[in-house]
């Protein structure tokens, strides 16, 4: 019997623009707020990242307190905050979430470098130690980003030095410009590199979202969707925000067999305590 589904959405992200789709959330409210209409439609993790006012990408520490707050008032969703940021920020300006209070759940640790697009998305080894160093101390549990299969090869090194410890979570970003495609072929060899016991999530960028997602939850992975990674329900047709993704996601688990899972669920299967507001 597989295990229940965790639907992780990605509201918000650093990149994706309200010229793009109006459906964007940006304040604390409209975070909280996109959160409970995703966790009512499925989704039992918040992937987020924080904008300013304006729209600009931020990873400032009282933003990302005001959001915190905000979505633990409003659901019992496990917030999982972005440690990767925009391209071109510095590692210090990156791990501003860490320091909130309380800690997020949860945080991205991006496993390696690559081409992002035509930027350069910076992650090398002196700073994965540090933010996992700074994630072990808070208590904040880790979900490993690898955009490649290198990055897959690399949290086994990460392992044997004590960086990280496994089994873990890892999240398969599939589809950005520079990093490995998203076909079943690429997913299939991505999940044959995975250690043993260890679980993954797939993160299907653009068009590929939905049907990387109905592929991973038929090979017993995780899904993770929304406006961060696409912004399209079906072709040209915008979704009304990242919560349509995730009911149309949560569909795709049922018609493979497998329960959506709950936030409850989701903390027991990540080992992630639950945290007060
Ligand atoms: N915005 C991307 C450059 C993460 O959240 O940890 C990196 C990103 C990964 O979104
Ligand atoms: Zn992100």
């Amino acid at each position: 019997m597989a295990s229940p589904a965790i639907i992780t959405a990605a509201i918000c992200g650093a990149e994706t623009t309200r010229e793009q789709t109006p459906y964007l959330p940006i304040t604390a409210e409209e975070l909280a707020a996109e959160a409970a209409r995703c966790r009512e439609a499925g989704a039992a993790v918040i992937h987020l990242h924080v904008r300013k006012n304006d729209g600009t990408p931020t990873q400032d520490k009282a933003l990302f307190q005001k959001a915190l707050d905000a979505i633990r008032r409003a659901c019992d969703i496990v917030i999982q905050t972005s440690t990767g940021g925009a391209v071109g920020m510095s590692a210090d300006e990156r791990a501003q979430p860490l320091e909130c209070v309380p800690p997020p759940d949860m945080a991205t640790l991006n496993a390696g470098s690559l081409n992002f697009g035509d930027d350069v998305f910076l992650n090398p080894f002196s700073l994965v130690r540090d933010f996992a160093k700074r994630m072990r101390a808070k208590g904040i549990a880790y979900e490993l980003e690898c955009y490649d299969v290198g990055h897959v090869e690399a949290c086994l090194r990460l392992a044997e030095e004590g960086v990280i410890s496994l089994p873990a979570p890892f999240d398969f970003v599939m589809g950005v410009r520079g990093g490995i495609q998203a076909s079943e072929e690429n997913l299939r060899f991505l999940i044959s590199k995975l250690p043993s016991r260890s679980t993954f999530n797939v993160a299907g960028v653009g068009r590929h979202q939905l049907p990387l997602a109905e592929l991973s939850l038929k090979l017993g992975g995780h899904a993770r969707c929304g406006l961060e990674d696409n912004i399209y329900l079906s072709k040209g047709v915008l979704a009304k925000g990242s919560h349509e993704l995730v009911a149309r996601v949560a569909q795709l688990a049922r018609a493979a067999g497998r329960e959506v899972a709950t936030p409850a669920q989701a903390r027991e299967m990540l080992r992630i305590e639950r945290r007060s507001a």
